[in-house]
């Protein structure tokens, strides 16, 4: 397994549109295998494929809690099939937004259909942080973060934030500025 680097705002690729997996094989469960090694280490409770600069729609997650024992869910083409009319709010972050937390309006509940790390087709139904995440990390197979659910001033705020310090990031990188 390896660890493989998480990319942030304002990388363009966060806004590509996945692509879906043909077959699940060595290669795939290769590509997951390193998705919950890079998940685990950062820590996340759940992890997009293009997080890792790769558009395949693949999702790792693992919303157990510390101390509790692992169970790693591998997500391979997930396709919501059903949500509750009822809407919950949680605080969410993203490994791809770091420092950022604000309040997402999703359904509470809902179901979603997949291919598991063996290929076989499976359905869950989820509630609470479990419906939140997969919420989150199929918006990221098509392109969206958590900000797009923000006000447009809120988002443009962040994400302005983030310009700004890769602008400042290749700069120390060039020896242009400060120390670098
Ligand atoms: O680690 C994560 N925590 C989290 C908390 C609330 C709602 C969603 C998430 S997902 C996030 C990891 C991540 O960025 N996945 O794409
Ligand atoms: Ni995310």
């Amino acid at each position: 397994m390896a660890k493989l680097d998480i990319i942030t705002l304002p990388d363009p690729r966060l806004k590509l549109v996945s692509e879906p997996v043909a077959k699940v094989d060595a290669e795939i469960r290769r590509v997951l295998d390193d998705m919950l090694e890079t998940m685990y280490a950062a820590p996340g409770i759940g992890l997009a494929a293009i997080q890792v600069g790769v558009p395949k729609r693949l999702v790792t997650l693992d919303v157990s809690r510390e101390g509790e024992e692992k169970r790693p869910i591998f997500l391979v083409n997930p396709e919501v099939t059903w949500v509750s009319e009822e809407t919950n709010i949680y605080q969410e972050g993203c490994l791809s937004v770091p420092e950022h937390y604000d309040d997402v309006v999703r359904p509470a509940r809902c179901r979603v259909k997949f291919l598991d790390r063996d290929g076989v087709a499976q359905e869950i139904e989820a509630d609470g942080l479990l419906a939140t995440c997969l919420q989150h990390e199929i918006d990221h197979l098509d392109g969206v973060v958590f900000i797009d659910h923000l006000s447009r001033l809120k988002r443009e705020r962040i994400a302005k934030r983030f310009v700004k310090q890769a602008r400042l990031q290749s700069r120390v990188g060039t020896g242009r500025f400060g120390i670098g």
